[in-house]
């Protein structure tokens, strides 16, 4: 009898799940079959571009026990029970990752969706101005959430800048010098998005694209895209990768966008899909605090690949992340990190055996260190926020 089939979970709603029918499962009546993640990559390659149905599904009652049990993308045994029942998801497979959150008053983690591979990150290189912070605050989530992190430079075909904007690193340097990072902004207002506007703001006149993409080239694994997407023939100025890169990496693959409102996610993604998507929650961030209807997650089919789409993970605030951790989430620190002499280093110049030391003091290093303490001083600002919640609540 052949009745079950793997599928994949792509909307939840209450206790019913919407799923993906991916390919029918043989085996005997009693056994379920038990698969890898790696097996179910292989499984779908083999049956890659055959024709998918989606069903409405319920779930047997132990894979319902926690918020976290049962999330949009993830892969599951699905049984035709006939008529009457439907269908009903019999078992969950391991997950390659997941997308979360941890409730620090709960103390529980709030699983949003599982097995995404890339988070896209869209910046604007013209109004709204480009934010370096949050593209540092959504790199921690990436790494945090195990995704492969696309920097997307976005509204080039406004990008205009001026003459020193031209990755001439020790211009840099002279911004990173004077900066104490060791009074990490007490008396700033360090709630998540609202610190991007004050600081960064006079720091960051003219956005200079050559900077911000060198600075992101130590973390191995992290794609950038040059990208305008109003114009889908813009020539590249800058880097090698544009917008035919951008839809060639995404084949295949499950991914979240993020990044400020305005800056172009809902026109990107339409340009990549072709036009062909509705995008239903999206614009959320428009419609306004409460209007919005959408409250479910969901993973949607756009042209190539599948987009999440979650009104839940577009906040910035960082601040459920644990101190000691932090630093594990920026893989181009971290490395420096091992040269510290103290285990618990507060990474600044001021401290002796710091393996940061080096790029304030040595001036033949200046324009590396330029790149360096711009990252540093973006761990120093998030380590500031997440610290300001007290010990015991952290039990991860
Ligand atoms: N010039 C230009 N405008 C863009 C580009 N991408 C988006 N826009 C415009 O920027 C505004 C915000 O875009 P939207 O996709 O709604 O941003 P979202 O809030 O991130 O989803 C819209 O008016 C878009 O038409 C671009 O590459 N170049
Ligand atoms: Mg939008
Ligand atoms: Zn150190």
């Amino acid at each position: 009898m052949n009745n079950r089939f793997l599928a994949r979970i792509v909307r939840t709603d209450k206790r019913q799940f919407l799923c993906k029918l991916l390919c029918p499962l043989n085996g005997d009546s009693e056994q379920l079959v038990e698969l890898t993640f790696d097996e179910i990559k292989n499984l779908l390659g083999q049956s890659r571009n055959k024709k998918t149905s989606v069903v409405m599904a319920t779930a047997l009652g132990n894979l319902l026990k926690n918020d976290s049990s049962l999330a949009i993308g993830d892969y599951v045994t699905v049984q035709d029970e006939g008529p009457v029942t439907g269908y009903k998801i019999m078992k969950q497979y391991e997950r390659k990752n997941e997308i979360f959150r941890l409730l620090i008053r709960e103390q529980r983690k709030k699983v949003t969706a599982a097995n995404c591979d890339v988070l896209v990150i869209v910046s604007s290189m013209s109004v709204p101005s480009f934010k370096r912070g949050v593209v540092d605050r959504m790199l921690v989530r990436a790494y945090q959430w195990g995704m492969i992190p696309y920097v997307v430079f976005n509204k080039m075909d406004e990008y205009r800048p001026s003459a020193e904007a031209s990755g001439n690193l020790a211009s840099h340097w002279q911004q990173y010098i004077h900066l104490d990072l060791f009074q990490s902004e007490k008396d700033e207002d360090s709630a998540g998005e609202n610190s991007e506007k004050n600081s960064e703001e006079e720091q960051q006149p003219q956005t200079d694209l050559l900077f911000e993409w060198k600075r992101l080239q130590k973390m191995t694994d992290l794609y950038t895209f040059e990208v305008s997407a109003m114009d889908e023939n813009y020539r590249l100025r800058y880097l090698k990768d544009g917008l035919t890169e951008l839809k060639a990496a995404l084949k295949g693959k499950t991914a979240l966008f993020v990044g400020q409102s305005g800056v172009g996610k809902s026109r990107l993604i339409t340009t990549l899909s072709g036009g062909a998507v509705d995008l239903k929650s999206m614009d959320v961030s428009k419609v306004g605090k409460g209007a919005h209807t959408t409250t479910w997650s969901e993973i949607i089919e756009v042209g190539d690949f599948d987009l999440v789409d979650s009104p839940g993970v577009r906040s910035l605030s960082v601040e459920d992340i644990n101190p000691n951790d932090l630093i594990s989430y920026f893989p181009d620190l971290a490395e420096i990190a091992t040269q510290c002499k103290f285990t618990n280093c507060q990474h600044n110049e001021k401290v002796p055996g710091c393996g940061f030391r080096p790029y304030f003091r040595d001036q033949s290093t200046r324009e590396e260190a330029a790149l360096i303490i711009s990252r540093l001083d973006a761990y120093q600002r998030i380590l500031g926020e997440v610290s300001q919640i007290p010990e015991w609540q952290k039990k991860w």
